[in-house]
Formats: C-alpha cells, sequence, structure tokens
C-alpha cells in the first residue's frame, strides 16, 4: 500500500506546485495528495472546506465504543479503511501492572467482549488490554511518513514524529472514513517552527513543546498545522518529535508534523519496518518541504515561531493549563509568588507522550546516579509504559530493574493517572499537593480526581529529579541534594540511548479480524449498564428553536473534562443515558460560581445539572448552553457533545469554540455557534428565555440571532457567527451526520 502511495507523490505534487504557483510545504503534500480529488485552484487555507481520504483509522476503547455503535448504524458490512482499536483506557491503576491488568479483564470483560466481536466482525484489527496505548502502538507499527490517519483520541497527532499528517476527531468522523465516505476539513493555516541549535544538558524534546504551548496559549494553534524544520529538528530523535506533536493537543493545533529523516528511518528499522525505511528513504523529497520554503519559511507559513534549541530551558508548566509555562530556573519565584504547594508528593513517568525507550533510558541514568550516590527519593515514583514492546524492551535491557530496585511503581502499559484511573493512596480528597508528571494535560482532578492537586507537565528527566527531590524548587542545574551520608551531591544532566537494538517484540497482544465477519455476533445485553444500542437523535421540525431556558452559562475554562468527566465515568462510554449523568458535572455556574449546579427555572430549586436538564426534557423543553472561550478544549470525546443532545440540548453559544468539539456538537445534530460581539456573553442572565432565530434560512455565512428574554421583560438580541457549510446544516436538519448516511444505505 505504502509503495503505491509513494509512486504517485512525485507527479501530484508537481500539479498542486503548478496549481499554486509557488513550492510546497510538507503539509501541502500530504494534504493534496490525499484529498478525493486534486482540485483545479488552490485551496484557501482557514476558509475553503475539502474532502480528504485519510489511510487509516484507530480508535482507543474510551471512544471506540460510541464510534463503533455508529458504525454499527451505519449498514455497512466492513470498514473500507484499515482500522484497529486499542484497549488502553480502561484499566485502573491500582496496586501494579499484572494485578491491574487482571482485574480490568474481569471488571470490563462486557466492553472488552463488544470491541473484539464488533471489529472481527466489521475487519478491524485488535489490540487487547496490556498491549500499549494506542499512539504508541500507532507509531510501532502503522505511522508512516507521508501518510494520513484520522484517531479518536485528541493525542493522535503523536504519529507526526513519523511524519504522518494524524489529526484527532470525534467517533462520527472517523465512522465517515470507515464507511468510505472523505473526511471533511477546513483547509488549515500553517504555523512554521524553526529549531535551531541541538538540545544539551537537562533540555528534552518535551521542552521544545512545553516552551511552545507558553508562546502559543491552549488555543493559539487553533485552525492550525504546526510544521516542524531547521537543524534542531533534524537533530531530535524521532520519539522526540513524537512527543512534540502528542502535545501540539495542546495548543489546539489539527496537527503537527516533522520531515522524514533518517531518525525516522532508524525506528522503522528497529520497529520491524526496515522495508518501509528504505521506500522512505527513496522518496526522501517528497516526504519533506521544498528547499525554497525553508530559505524563505515567512513567505509560506502564515505565522512563523523559532525556537533555539541551545539555550532552552527545561520547563514545568501548570498547574491547572498545560500552557502555563515556566521555566525551572523560575520555578523558586513562582512557588513562592503563587502559593503553590512546594513539595512534590508524586513523580509520574510515560503516558502515550513520553514512554520511549529513550525517555526510560534517561530517567534511568537519574535514578541509576541517585542510587551510586545514595540518595533517597522524597516522592512517590511511578512508571507507566507506553506499550507491551517498550515493556519487554526495558526489561530486557535492564532499566525496568533499576526503576523499581529504587521503589518505582510499574503500571499496566495503559493511560492509568493520566486519564484519572488511578485509584490514589495516601492522599485525602481535597488535600493541597502538587505533583509532577510526565503526561500531556493537566486540568483539575484529571489524574486523581482531586481538585487541589497541582499537576506540572514536565520532560521525564525532569519529573524523575523532582520526584527524587521531593521539591518544585529544586533546579537540578544548579542545586544540590543531601545524600543519607549528609553530603550536598548534584545530578548530572541525563543520558540515554536514541534507540534498543531492536524494539521487542511485534503484535504482541494483536487479534486480526476474521476474513469474512458476517457470522460473527455482536451482542449487547438488554441490561447492561455499559453498552446501549443508539436510537437516532430526532430530525429538525422546520422551525425556530422558542421558549428554551439557559440550562447552563459556564464561565472559564470548560473542557471536555468539565462537560463528560472521565476517571470513574470511563465505564459508562459505551451507554449513552448512564454515562449522561456526568453531564456538566464539572463546569462553573457563572451566576454563582457553584460547579456542577443550577437553578431549576420551572422549579426554582438548584440541582444538578444532568437532572435540570432531564426535568426539562421530561418536561418537553429543549434547552440551550452558554460558554467562553476555547469552549470543549482537550479530548476528542464525542459524549461531551451526544450528552447534552441526548438529554434535549438544541444549541451551544460561546465566545469561541476548540475545533473537534466544534465538529462534534454538528455531527450530533446540536447548534454550535458563537457571538459576533463577545461581549454579548455578558448579556445573558440566568431566568432568559431564548429564542434562535434564522433557521428557518440558515446558510452558509449568514448571521442568526440569539433572542434572550429577560425576567423583567426587556429583551437582547445577540448576533451569531457560524461556520457551518451545506453538508453540515443537512446534518442538523437531519437530526445529525449519521441519520445522513443511514438513510443513504437504506
Ligand atoms: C484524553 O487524553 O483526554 C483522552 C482520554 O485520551 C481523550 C479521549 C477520551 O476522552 O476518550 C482525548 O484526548 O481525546
Ligand atoms: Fe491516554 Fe493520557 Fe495519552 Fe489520553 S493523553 S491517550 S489518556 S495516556
Amino acid at each position: 500500500m505504502i509503495a503505491g502511495i509513494y509512486e504517485g507523490l512525485r507527479a501530484k505534487h508537481e500539479h498542486v506546485r503548478k496549481l499554486l504557483k509557488h513550492p510546497l510545504t510538507l503539509t501541502e503534500k500530504i494534504l493534496y495528495s490525499h484529498l478525493e480529488t486534486l482540485p483545479d485552484s488552490a485551496l484557501e487555507r482557514g476558509t475553503t472546506y475539502a474532502d480528504l481520504k485519510p489511510d487509516r483509522v484507530a480508535m482507543q476503547d474510551a471512544t471506540a465504543q460510541m464510534a463503533l455503535l455508529q458504525f454499527m448504524q451505519s449498514g455497512r458490512k466492513q470498514v473500507s479503511v484499515p482500522s484497529t482499536v486499542h484497549c488502553d483506557h480502561l484499566i485502573r491503576a491500582e496496586v501494579g501492572a499484572d494485578d491491574d491488568l487482571k482485574r480490568a479483564n474481569t471488571e470490563n470483560k462486557e466492553v472488552y467482549d463488544f470491541l473484539s466481536s464488533v471489529s472481527d466482525k466489521y475487519g478491524i484489527g485488535f489490540w487487547k488490554p496490556g498491549a500499549g496505548i494506542i499512539h504508541q502502538v500507532v507509531l510501532e507499527n502503522y505511522a508512516f511518513p507521508g501518510g494520513m490517519m484520522l484517531g479518536t483520541d485528541s493525542h493522535t497527532p503523536n504519529a507526526g514524529g513519523l511524519g504522518m499528517i494524524a489529526v484527532g476527531v470525534g467517533g462520527a468522523d472517523a465512522v465517515d472514513v470507515m464507511v468510505g465516505m472523505p473526511w471533511e476539513v477546513k483547509w488549515p493555516k500553517l504555523i512554521g517552527v524553526k529549531l535551531t541549535g541541538t538540545l544539551n544538558g537537562w533540555a528534552s524534546a518535551k521542552d521544545i513543546i512545553l516552551k511552545l504551548a507558553g508562546i502559543l496559549t491552549v488555543k493559539g494553534g487553533t485552525g492550525h498545522i504546526v510544521e516542524y524544520f531547521g537543524e534542531g529538528a533534524d537533530n531530535l530523535p524521532c520519539t522526540g518529535k513524537a512527543t512534540i506533536c502528542n502535545m501540539g493537543a495542546e495548543i489546539g493545533a489539527t496537527t503537527s508534523v516533522f520531515p522524514f529523516d533518517e531518525h525516522m528511518a532508524k525506528f522503522l528499522e528497529v520497529s520491524d519496518r526496515a522495508d518501509i525505511a528504505d521506500l522512505a528513504r527513496k522518496h526522501a523529497a517528497e516526504l519533506q518541504a521544498d528547499p525554497e520554503v525553508l530559505a524563505d519559511p515567512a513567505a509560506h507559513y502564515d505565522q512563523v515561531i523559532e525556537i533555539n534549541l541551545s539555550d532552552l530551558e527545561p520547563h514545568l508548566n501548570g498547574p491547572f493549563t498545560p500552557d502555563k509555562a515556566w521555566p525551572i530556573s523560575k520555578m523558586k519565584e513562582a512557588v513562592k509568588s503563587e502559593g503553590y504547594p512546594a513539595e512534590v508528593t508524586a513523580g509520574l513517568i510515560g503516558s502515550c507522550t513520553n514512554s520511549s525507550y529513550q525517555d526510560i533510558d534517561r530517567s534511568t541514568s537519574i535514578v541509576q546516579q541517585a542510587i551510586d550516590k545514595k540518595i533517597t527519593p522524597k516522592a512517590t515514583f511511578i512508571i507507566t509504559p507506553g506499550s507491551e514492546r517498550v515493556r519487554a524492551t526495558i526489561e530486557a535491557d535492564g532499566q525496568l530493574a533499576t526503576l523499581t530496585e529504587f521503589g518505582g511503581q510499574v503500571l499496566a502499559n495503559a493511560c492509568g493517572p493520566c486519564i484519572g484511573m488511578w485509584n490514589r493512596t495516601g492522599m485525602k480528597d481535597g488535600t493541597p499537593n502538587s505533583i509532577v508528571t510526565s503526561y500531556n494535560r493537566n486540568f483539575a482532578k484529571r489524574n486523581d480526581g482531586n481538585p487541589k492537586t497541582h499537576a506540572f507537565v514536565a520532560s521525564p528527566e525532569l519529573t524523575t529529579a523532582l520526584a527524587i527531590a521531593g521539591t518544585l524548587t529544586f533546579n537540578p542545574l544548579t542545586d544540590t541534594l543531601t545524600n543519607r551520608d549528609g553530603e550536598e551531591v548534584m545530578l548530572a544532566p541525563p543520558t540515554g540511548a536514541e534507540l534498543p537494538e531492536v524494539l521487542g517484540q511485534d503484535l504482541q497482544g494483536f487479534q486480526a479480524p476474521s476474513e469474512n465477519g458476517e457470522n460473527v455476533q455482536v451482542v449487547i445485553a438488554e441490561d447492561s449498564e455499559r453498552l446501549q444500542a443508539l436510537t437516532p437523535f430526532t430530525e429538525w421540525n422546520g422551525e425556530d428553536l422558542t421558549d428554551m431556558p439557559v440550562l447552563l452559562k459556564a464561565k472559564g475554562k470548560c473542557t471536555t473534562d468539565h462537560i463528560s468527566m472521565a476517571g470513574p465515568w470511563l465505564k459508562f462510554r459505551g451507554h449513552l443515558d448512564n454515562i449522561s449523568n456526568n453531564c456538566f458535572i464539572g463546569a462553573i455556574n457563572a451566576f454563582n460560581d457553584d460547579v456542577g449546579q443550577v437553578k431549576n427555572q420551572t422549579t426554582g430549586e438548584t440541582g444538578s445539572i444532568p437532572d435540570v436538564a432531564r426535568a426539562y426534557k421530561a418536561a418537553g423543553k429543549g434547552w440551550i448552553v452558554i460558554g467562553d472561550e476555547n469552549y470543549g478544549e482537550g479530548s476528542s470525546r464525542e459524549h461531551a457533545a451526544m450528552e447534552p443532545r441526548h438529554l434535549g440540548g438544541r444549541a451551544v453559544i460561546v465566545r469561541s469554540f476548540a475545533r473537534i468539539h466544534e465538529t462534534n456538537l454538528k455531527k450530533q445534530g446540536v447548534l454550535g455557534f458563537t457571538f459576533a460581539d463577545p461581549s454579548d456573553y455578558d448579556k445573558v442572565q440566568e431566568a432568559d428565555i431564548t429564542s434562535i432565530r434564522g433557521l428557518t434560512t440558515f446558510t452558509p455565512g449568514t448571521q442568526l440571532e440569539l433572542v434572550l428574554s429577560h425576567s423583567d421583560g426587556t429583551e437582547d438580541v445577540c448576533a451569531l457567527n457560524h461556520t457551518y457549510n451545506d453538508a453540515q446544516i443537512a446534518w442538523f436538519k437531519a437530526g445529525s451526520a449519521l441519520n445522513l448516511i443511514a438513510a443513504d444505505q437504506g
């Protein structure tokens, strides 16, 4: 398949160069060559919608359930592109890999059986629990330079480390591709990041994205693809590039990508894909930006940012948001001025972001120093390997033994504490404390469910050093630690191999689908509390929406974790009605700062948001939600759109949206609009009755109106903008995008 794709590239690129009348960036090369049909005029960045044909789809267990329940409704017999399911999110971290995995297999049996049989039936590869975290398994087995894929997880861009355009989407988008339709996207703008110099000392690839997050903030990448280049990029290992692309999700970018180079070729070789490495070497020019682009980046990217790796400092980002970037030298001051709890109570390395062989090897080099220099670690130290391949390799090469000898707890190859599946012991809920992780996200409650846990994101090396020192104020570049003999000792900068000789065994935990799945039975028990077949959402009745209370006016950050919490709720990801009981329970009510509680405007009583929503629904009343900036930031989970829809929500009106969530709302038939004047947000009052005017003439590019009838009899009318195109308006009218696909099959 890959040879076929590479063969045609040169001619396609030549055609596009003529069309655009300029040399091509790498992103343009990959995107144009994945268009359903080559256009006869240039696509306009930030404006035109385009239809792309991705090469593959990947889904993780927590989102695959909903994606596949939707796929089952589509009426198709087989998936149209190679697709895989990965069991990683549902494993609870408690006592350690073996026991946790055993318990997960019992606890989640029904869901795993469902996913395994649906995969078998429809031609989808199935990776069993314990095989690894989706993004690592994809990097080790499926990603290839110049390819394009979708994944039902926001950190899918991890594969950009291997030169692939990999985009995180909601399940409904993945279903489009699996049924053979194109994936529609607004043609992205481009941010070029030029890396100069070379990393040295304590700095690592993670610090590049931590620094960039500080520059661009959580919404700076929205609508953009980030393309890296420069000698600094050429000096980075493939897995370091993957780390950077992975966490690019935190700046809102559609995805991030690095040009093909020898580091990628070597990674392909150690992961048993020497044939792809050779092919890519032959086509290297097609898998990188044109030299003229690199000679004058400002002329070809919408924005160019330069980072000099030679003087990059290690960073700690947080707490509560991944873009609050502190260079380590500023941390002492920050702890004082911001009042962060100085003590580091736990250091957690690994996850899909940072669990490469090199990450573990470098962290182990620090642990080894601590052992040699007789330093006793202060904080709990936890390691989550990203895949069985890496785990088996670090076991064989000895790092794992060193880490455990030092007191490190090794968890299953799964998401665990990164997604709130951490049964943390010894820390009472509500106790203010700081932890450091090498993960990518740090929204409140994300790791242990405690709103007072201040989570800071860092490189694995720095996380390890801070876990040893036990305080955020330790700067390993300048500070000493006191050892068991009372001596002052320093930790030397980490060292580690870029790659092992071979990366474990491939296909551990993989189940190939049946050739012909026609007779495979997919069972969903009637009384299941974890799985529920979907009922199609009702279509639009052709009238403007009137008489709708404001269920919630959300204040400040309202991420998908606030809208549909993970952790303990992950178990209901396949049961829409049950998971809807977490709808908005983390959101902050703008009228009184309450969390998850609102006033029922019919009874005047305060209740939990899902309860009030259900009461409105039972009374036949639709409702709306008002939100602030970057609403829906974070995860790709479409539950954050399906739950409001299921509970009777009609529209979400905000100052601005995060990309994936905006699409998810549209797909599920919830109207997603933005205030034309962001200050109109302030006009919304608690007891308002609202209507939306203009739906009967709903067309691309025309504004609609939100009418706010206040309780004192006055009225405000707010102009609403939207990004719907014709096809998306049709989704709204049909009740959901899936209703259209199903109708087409019927
Ligand atoms: C996350 O990191 O938040 C998750 C859990 O991986 C999500 C997906 C999900 O909610 O299932 C993501 O990033 O998309
Ligand atoms: Fe899993 Fe965390 Fe990675 Fe999401 S960010 S895929 S929860 S390890």
